[in-house]
């Protein structure tokens, strides 16, 4: 009898770990996330798959918990996505940033390193390492400068990780992950920000979108692309880092521009600037060279910049109709 394969996600909760762990199923995974203690569990992006998957209680900031939790479930593979992941926090709580994202890295790799050094570790570090860009487009071998608390702690996590597969031995593997998106993106961040907008002020029930630079050119990829890529790491040969990115930037405007003439709406009667949303540093520009993930572990991304908005806009119109047909005296627009 062969055994499954099994694996270990911290953040499974957020967007990449839904993505993760559908993926991980599907291939025959034994999938475990580990899930920091709540008075109220919110399990939201997993309800689909909650029958399928065993959760654990765990926190990056308890080495205790960690080790306990690598003996118990004896994973293959750990995925390390958990991490306090919007830059404007970080700015507000960089110390608590740093603890989450560059320590709890180390704990995690300690645990790793005592429990089973055979176990493949994958650590999501990401663009914003890159920062005030030294070249164009990014590769792995781009200086880093990273613009806020978020980027700085990610600078720590990633050379953490190189240095316990150089001095450990560990199959330790950095996804310089750029930005990635989905529906399942929190509201918070820019895209599902203006998606999620787009719907509700087609539906009527919100006028103004309420937004901070809109010359910012990022790289914005599809987070189900970008998971795939995660586990084809870890399935190499020899443990690496490898940037994941589509190549192509646009800016916010562009983003908006997409998404409300994909409902026939005119954005210029819709978004206004507000100050509270620049950031003290923001990252003007990046944008990555992934060639080495397509010729090392064969990586591409699937789905497209304009195929990405229409996901994310019709995701968020369906929503928003569901939500609306149960409250039917709120809708009053377009339906
Ligand atoms: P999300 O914000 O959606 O998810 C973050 C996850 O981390 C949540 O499950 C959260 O749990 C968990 N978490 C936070 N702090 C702790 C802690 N102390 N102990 C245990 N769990 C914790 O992020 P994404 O899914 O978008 O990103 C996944 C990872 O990839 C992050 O590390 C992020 O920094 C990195 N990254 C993301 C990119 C992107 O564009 N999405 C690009 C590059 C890197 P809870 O539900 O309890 O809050
Ligand atoms: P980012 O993503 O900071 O790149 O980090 P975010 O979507 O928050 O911002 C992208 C750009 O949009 C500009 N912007 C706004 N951003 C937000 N959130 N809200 C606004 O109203 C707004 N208006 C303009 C920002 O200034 C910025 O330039 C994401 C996270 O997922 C990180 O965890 C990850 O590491 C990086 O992507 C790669």
């Amino acid at each position: 009898m062969t055994t499954k394969p099994s694996a270990l996600i911290t953040g499974i909760t957020g967007q990449d770990g839904a993505y993760l762990t559908q993926f991980l199923l599907d291939q025959g995974y034994e999938v475990h996330g580990m899930v920091r203690r709540s008075s109220l569990e919110k399990f939201d992006r997993l309800t689909h798959l909650r029958d399928q998957i065993e959760l654990h209680q765990g926190d990056l900031l308890d080495q205790l918990s960690l080790i306990r939790l690598l003996e118990r479930v004896q994973p293959d593979e750990v995925y390390n996505l958990a991490a306090q992941s919007f830059v404007p926090t970080s700015f507000e709580q960089p110390l608590l940033t740093g603890e989450f994202n560059a320590l709890g890295v180390t704990r995690m790799l300690e645990a790793v390193r005592l429990v089973d050094t055979s176990i493949r570790f994958y650590q999501a570090s990401s663009s914003e390492m890159f920062g005030h860009v030294r070249e164009e487009p990014q590769t792995e071998k781009t200086p880093f400068w990273p613009r806020s608390p978020y980027g700085a702690a990610k600078v720590y996590g990633h050379w953490i990780t190189i240095n316990y597969r150089e001095s450990y031995d560990l199959f330790a593997c950095n996804g310089i992950l750029f930005n990635h998106e989905s529906p399942l993106r929190g509201k918070e961040f820019v895209t599902r920000k203006i998606t999620d907008a787009v719907a509700r002020i087609y539906y009527g029930i919100q006028d103004k979108l309420m937004l901070g630079n809109l010359d910012a050119q990022r790289d914005w990829g599809f987070s189900g692309d970008y998971v795939r890529a995660m586990w084809m790491m870890l399935q190499h040969d020899t443990p690496d880092d490898y940037v994941v990115a589509t190549g192509e930037k646009h800016t916010v405007r562009e983003f908006v521009q997409h998404a409300f003439e994909h409902v026939n709406l005119k954005w210029e009667n819709h978004v206004e600037i507000d100050p509270a949303f620049f950031r003290p540093a923001d990252v003007n520009t990046l944008c990555g060279d992934a060639t080495k993930a397509r010729e090392t572990i064969n990586w591409e991304p699937e789905v497209s910049f304009a195929g990405l908005v229409t996901m994310m806009v019709d995701a968020d119109l369906k929503r928003v109709e569901d939500e609306l047909s149960k409250t039917p005296a709120k809708k009053n627009k377009a339906g």
